[in-house]
């Protein structure tokens, strides 16, 4: 296994927009995360990831990009950024940036040019078809809801955008257009950043001709069999290696949706030098139906280990995973793996040390350190999601119930993820003086990072624990797992073991109180605990879990 830094390194994600605003203008900007940098170190993550933070118009929050080269009005100026990077640095962490190149804003320079002529030479940047019969040139559909293709009045014909209209997919077949987004990428590296977290990558090539989904079952993903993992994405990335990353020590992370793990492998392997780590989906669709993200089932535990198992034995000693349970676009783990009403501190710490003990590289969402959960806003106006507003409008139009649809927005919504940080339980969550740009969760007065800092017992010093457990065990990043009760569906245990130093982890994952009895295969004479989030006494061999009971041990 090679060492890499980024292997051993704790991530933490900052979504700009809701993390902490200095102005008083409702909105999070980068002198806001400059202001809180000191929390992170003390924290103890080692890098950075910024969601983006490019000029926009903002359809997307940020992922409609209009100017790659300058930083977008609300959140500061090139200025700022350039501070941001430095006071990062000056205290020995790292920083990297969304790269979002699958598509750009409808308002960036190039797509401004290419809808105003057919001869355009910025035409082909984008991808342009007639209509057939009247209708869009085939069936695909938005990711974000109704068809993947706009018309487009000044020149007769429709562009395609796999996600918001206001968000044109570009056109990887283009060399020019490939070579200016090399550029970009090296215009960002040369100034020093750390690396980049890759948005949509595996959707960059779309299906010679653009056929028809003879299939569309469900709605949600008609076409994505023609654009996922397409023909020559993996040229495209190793195209991109070769121009950009391999002339740094930086980290680079593919948010790579619909791959198994070996289809997965292909972007991560070392050999093939085109990505350091995969954001996977496996585990965020272990509860979902066959109608996506919007179709919630019941989830089983050995199917959580089998996803997890299986990641980790087909990537071993080759390639290498991003560890998280929830992000910008998710929901709050707490809400749906763990629970957030009364063992939302145990619960939060348990699944805390999966991601932190498994192997990959843990990657924490903001608030997640302090146990954030999600919110459950009573009227559809008070989310601001372009996904969640274009669904419940598109279901309404359907004749859906809009009581149904808010209950489902209430588990799903991605603006569970985007309320903005808590920081003390003054107004607005101490987030803004002014009036947020979407509300804050009405919990803030109990759970925020002021009231963390001052409990010894807090999720938050249990993060700070966790992260110094990974920089003084090696076997956590390195070392080989070996499942333990497989088919328990209460228990997820697990060893990591590397040279001579062994780790047993052992999670209870519900509430109920459960019975875990080591299996006698695991041997040992002597044994210490590391971590635990209740009090423990008694025997390793045998014991009675509490709710969402975790210990960690190493065995001599
Ligand atoms: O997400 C890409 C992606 O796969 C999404 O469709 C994801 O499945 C969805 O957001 C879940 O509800 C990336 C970004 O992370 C997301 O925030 C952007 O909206 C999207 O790309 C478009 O840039
Ligand atoms: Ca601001």
């Amino acid at each position: 296994m090679n060492k890499k830094w980024w292997k051993e390194a704790v991530v933490y994600q900052v979504y700009p927009r809701s993390f902490y605003d200095t102005n008083g203008d409702g909105i999070g900007d980068l002198r806001g995360i400059i202001q809180k940098l000191d929390y992170l170190k003390d924290l103890g993550v080692d890098v950075i990831w910024l969601n983006p933070v490019y000029k926009s118009p903002n359809a997307d929050n940020g992922y409609d990009i209009s100017d790659y080269y300058d930083i977008m009005d609300e959140f500061g100026t090139i200025a700022d950024f350039d501070e941001l990077l430095e006071e990062v640095h000056k205290r020995g962490m790292k920083l990297i940036m969304d790269l979002v190149v699958n598509h750009t804003s409808d308002e960036h320079r190039w797509f401004i040019e290419s809808r105003s002529s057919k001869h355009s030479p910025y035409r082909d940047y984008y991808i342009w078809r007639p209509g057939k019969d009247g209708r869009e040139p085939n069936n695909w559909v938005s990711i974000f809801s109704g068809p993947a293709w706009q018309y487009d009045e000044k020149t007769g014909e429709y562009y395609l955008h796999l996600f918001a209209v206001k968000q044109p997919d570009l056109n990887w077949e283009n060399p020019r257009m490939r070579k200016e987004i090399y550029e970009m990428i090296n215009w960002w590296l040369q100034k020093g950043i750390d690396g980049f977290r890759l948005d949509a990558i595996n959707l960059i090539s779309k299906a010679e001709g653009l056929p028809d989904d003879p299939d569309p079952h469900g709605q949600r993903w008609a076409g994505s069999k023609y654009y996922l993992n397409g023909p020559k994405v993996h040229d495209y990335l190793q195209e991109m290696y070769r121009e950009t990353f391999s002339k740094y020590d930086i980290m680079t992370v593919g948010e790579i949706s619909g791959v198994t793990p070996e289809i997965g492998r292909l972007y991560v392997d070392e050999g093939r030098k085109e990505l350091n780590m995969i954001i996977h989906f496996e585990l965020m669709d272990v509860d979902c139906g066959p109608g996506g993200k919007w179709d919630i089932v019941p989830w089983k535990l050995t199917d959580f280990k089998r996803i997890m198992y299986n990641w980790y034995i087909t990537l071993k000693d080759r390639g290498w995973v991003a560890l998280y349970l929830n992000n910008h676009d998710q929901p709050r783990m707490v809400s749906r793996f763990g629970d957030d009403g009364q063992y939302r501190v145990q619960s939060a710490k348990m699944l805390a040390t999966l991601l932190h003990t498994w192997q990959g590289t843990p990657f924490i969402y903001q608030g997640e350190e302090i146990g954030m959960t999600n919110v459950a806003f009573d009227s559809i106006q008070d989310y601001r999601d372009v996904e969640t507003l274009n669904w419940y409008n598109e279901m309404i139009k359907q004749g859906d119930n809009p009581e149904r649809l808010m209950k489902v927005i209430h588990a799903r919504s991605r603006d569970n993820a985007r309320t903005p940080m808590q920081w003390n339980s003054g107004p607005n969550a101490g987030f803004t003086t002014g009036t947020p740009w979407i509300k804050v969760n009405p919990n803030y007065k109990e759970i925020n990072v002021e009231d963390a800092l001052k409990d010894p017992d807090s999720i938050f010093y249990y993060y700070k624990k966790l992260i110094e457990l990974r920089k003084t065990h090696p076997s956590i990043v390195y070392g080989e797992i070996n499942m333990i009760l497989e088919d328990d569906e209460n228990i997820f245990a697990y060893t990591r073991v590397l040279g001579d130093e062994r780790l047993l982890v052992v999670l209870n994952f519900f509430e109920n109180e459960v019975e875990f009895v080591l299996p006698d295969e695991v041997e040992f004479k002597d044994y210490k605990l590391l971590l635990s989030n209740y009090p423990v006494e008694g025997d390793l061999k045998k014991a009675i879990l509490r709710p969402y009971e975790t210990r960690v041990y190493r065995l001599f």
